[in-house]
């Protein structure tokens, strides 16, 4: 069905700061048609979802709207960023799209650009670089720097718009954001929507008495406030720091005082605020003010043909809406992924002639891809001129400069948004973690956001997560556990686990040219474990599926990362001492599994062992063995037998560590004793 035509003052969604000046009429007169068009949008799907055809709840933009226009308007969007907050519709309907695919995003049906795997607000243009929110307040700001950052990389002059309200305020992923934007001095506005409250919780319950502007000082950057009640000034506030940010290229913090003239959201009955408490709210209504200057000045008439031109069309779009079919199923779970890249024109140059570790094979595949890869780089704690904890990135800020490998501040979840902003925007970034437990400090980051951004916007995150892990170093609890499957029971992330040198080299080239979030878990033990001979392998692309390591017909041993070497003794012991062989498989590849190979080994022995290192309950090994058995389970002559660390935190002592985790000992006590 056609989209109807809007009125013609919408086919203008730009607003020059020249043209405040020279032009103001024909400038406020845009920006009232926009303020309006998102008040009645907001109400009438409020009415909407009061009438059951709209689901899960609104959380309308009425009161926000003399921040969002003048903004989205004054924006260049051929090449700036923004996300916008969950009020932010009228921002939305500027910066790209017909309204009537917001309506549909709200319907959630056939034609919403979510697909409808979103709801409400939740949605964006990742092409025209209006990143799409998750729920998670703060998460969305670093995305912005990074792909401001990206835009900036490729020669384009953008401001990015990093908005949040005073409830964000109050997260940590807001002060690493403004933390990093002023280190990397990015052009980045970033907008406090400040209605003055968090749901029901008023700012003097949530901040102590500052005003929110006046934390810019503590960054080293410019901020102020402007009251959006007064519309024209405040265009032209935002018009003079919108350009100011784009020449200077310094972060500016701007706090925007807006109203919330409905309450948090649809269900919100507002019993919270004190008698007569939302009539003086509702009394600083920015557009009626807006509407009397535009009357004083002599715009009666137009405005009054606008507003029924503007309910028109919003009444047919809304119908065309409503007419749009519902949403099927189809392909959901084939969009948890971004489609496969074709294999990248690597050189087939050998990654050196001398025979290297594990931690070596990553450093020649990570120079390899510097070399020959311009939209990657490499962020992380101490990599730059320290070469990295573990010194796998030795040498390569020296020979590719600060631009493509640079030390992060210690603020996981902010650098791993700013390198999920990097990689939406066409880079290619490999996040060092300085131990994979850290990574805990980026949950969101990686589980709801990157993992998540291609099922619900198209849009392909190509981000490499290095995750140096695992134990037997005596470094306790929190430098020495393996996540794999903390991580991996939430859908969209991909994970190698190499457990040689030249899977190593071969897993670093496979994850960089993946269009997915990629966990390269790096066993600590084994970055210098044996030195082997690393070649150019134009087959790299296997280590997406299991190796078989030893051929056997007693049972199917599946394991992967260091518990491979500790397998192997195992098995030759146990060849020797009890004349018994095993098909012996490296997983590899831990997420998406490729268990076809292993299924019919398992065929063929008829037992099964799976040996992780990772703790036993909720562990991978569990997965292994389910996924394993379910087909075969009538065919099994011996219960699966499962080895793994016990449920404990990883103990420090070395005594204590080596009864915790498995050795090559207990993996042969374990085996003979269920052998029988
Ligand atoms: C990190 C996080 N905690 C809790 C919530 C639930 N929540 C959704 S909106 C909201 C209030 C947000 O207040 P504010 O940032 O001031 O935005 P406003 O709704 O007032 O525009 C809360 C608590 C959330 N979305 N994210």
């Amino acid at each position: 069905m056609a989209f109807p035509k809007p009125p013609a003052i919408l086919a203008q969604h730009d607003l020059r700061e020249a043209e405040l000046a020279q032009n103001p009429a024909a400038a406020l007169l845009r920006i009232y048609a926009w303020m309006q068009l998102a008040r009645t949008a907001d109400n009438r799907i409020l009415e909407l979802f009061r009438q059951g055809l709209i689901k899960g709840t609104v959380t309308g933009g009425q009161g926000s709207e003399g921040l969002w226009i003048p903004l989205a308007l004054l924006a260049d969007k051929s090449t700036d960023v923004i996300s916008f907050t969950h009020r932010g519709l009228g921002g939305h309907l500027v910066w790209s799209g017909h309204l009537c695919e917001h309506l549909n995003q709200y319907f959630a049906n056939a034609g919403s650009p979510t697909k409808a795997r979103e709801g409400n607000i939740h949605h964006g243009d990742p092409k025209a670089r209006s990143l799409p929110m998750i729920s998670h307040l703060g998460s969305m700001l670093s995305n912005v720097l990074g792909s401001t950052d990206s835009q900036r990389r490729l020669g384009k002059p953008a401001v990015g718009f990093a908005t949040f309200g005073d409830g964000g305020s109050s997260t940590g992923d807001i002060h690493e954001s403004l933390n990093l934007a002023a280190l990397l001095s990015l052009p980045v506005v970033f907008i406090i929507e400040n209605n003055r409250f968090a749901y029901s919780t008023p700012v003097n319950e949530q901040f102590s008495n500052v005003e929110l502007w006046q934390r810019a000082a503590a960054y080293g950057i410019e901020g102020f406030s402007v009251d959006t009640g007064d519309v024209p000034a405040a265009a032209k506030t935002f018009a003079t720091a919108i350009e100011k940010v784009r020449v200077t290229s310094r972060p500016i913090l701007i706090e925007a005082q807006v109203q919330r003239l409905r309450g948090h959201a649809a269900y919100d009955t507002c019993d919270y605020l004190k008698p007569g408490e939302l009539e003086a709210i509702q009394a600083l209504d920015p557009l009626p003010k807006f509407k009397a200057q535009l009357v004083a000045a002599g715009h009666s008439k137009a405005l009054d043909a606008l507003d029924a031109e503007l309910s028109e069309f919003l009444e047919a779009c809304i119908k065309i809406s409503l007419a749009t079919p519902r949403p099927t199923p189809a392909g959901m779970e084939l969009d948890v992924y971004a489609p496969a890249s074709a294999p990248f024109d690597w050189k087939p140059t050998p990654a050196t002639a001398e025979p290297l570790n594990s931690a070596q094979a990553i450093n020649a595949a990570l120079r390899k891809i510097l070399a020959e890869r311009p939209e990657s780089l490499l962020l992380g704690q101490d990599i730059a001129t320290y070469g990295g904890a573990f010194k796998v990135t030795d040498g390569l800020y020296k020979d590719f400069g600060r631009s493509r490998v640079f030390n992060t501040p210690l603020a996981e979840s902010a650098c791993t948004g700013y390198a999920i902003g990097l990689a939406i925007n066409g880079h290619r970034p490999i996040e060092e973690f300085q131990f994979a437990d850290f990574s805990t400090e980026a949950v969101t980051q990686i589980t709801q956001n990157a993992a998540t951004y291609h099922f619900r916007s198209g849009a392909s995150v190509p981000l490499v997560l290095r995750m140096p892990c695992g134990g037997g170093l005596t470094f306790g609890s929190f430098h020495s556990q393996e996540l794999e499957a903390f991580f991996l029971s939430m859908p969209g992330i991909k994970a190698l686990y190499p457990s040689t040198p030249q899977d190593a080299f071969n897993a670093t080239l496979a994850a960089y040219e993946d269009n997915n979030p990629v966990m390269l878990f790096e066993h600590k033990a084994l970055y210098r474990r044996g030195k082997r001979p690393v070649v150019w392998d134009p087959n790299y692309r296997a280590v997406w599926q299991p190796r078989q390591v030893r051929a056997g017909d007693f049972a199917t041993v599946v394991t992967y990362g260091e518990m491979v070497h500790l397998a192997e003794e195992a098995c030759e012991y146990l060849s020797g001492e009890y004349e018994k062989t095993f098909d012996l498989f490296d997983l590899r590849c831990l997420s998406p599994l490729q268990l076809d190979s292993i299924r019919t080994s398992l065929a063929r022995t008829h037992r099964l062992i799976v040996l992780h290192e990772g703790r036993r309950t909720h562990g991978f090994g569990a997965e292994l063995v389910s996924r394993l058995t379910e087909e075969l389970f009538f065919s099994l002559e011996a219960p699966p037998l499962r080895i793994a660390s016990l449920d404990l935190p990883v103990p420090f002592a070395p005594e204590l560590e080596h009864a915790y985790r498995p050795t090559r000992d207990s993996i042969v006590e374990k085996i003979a004793a269920w052998m029988g």
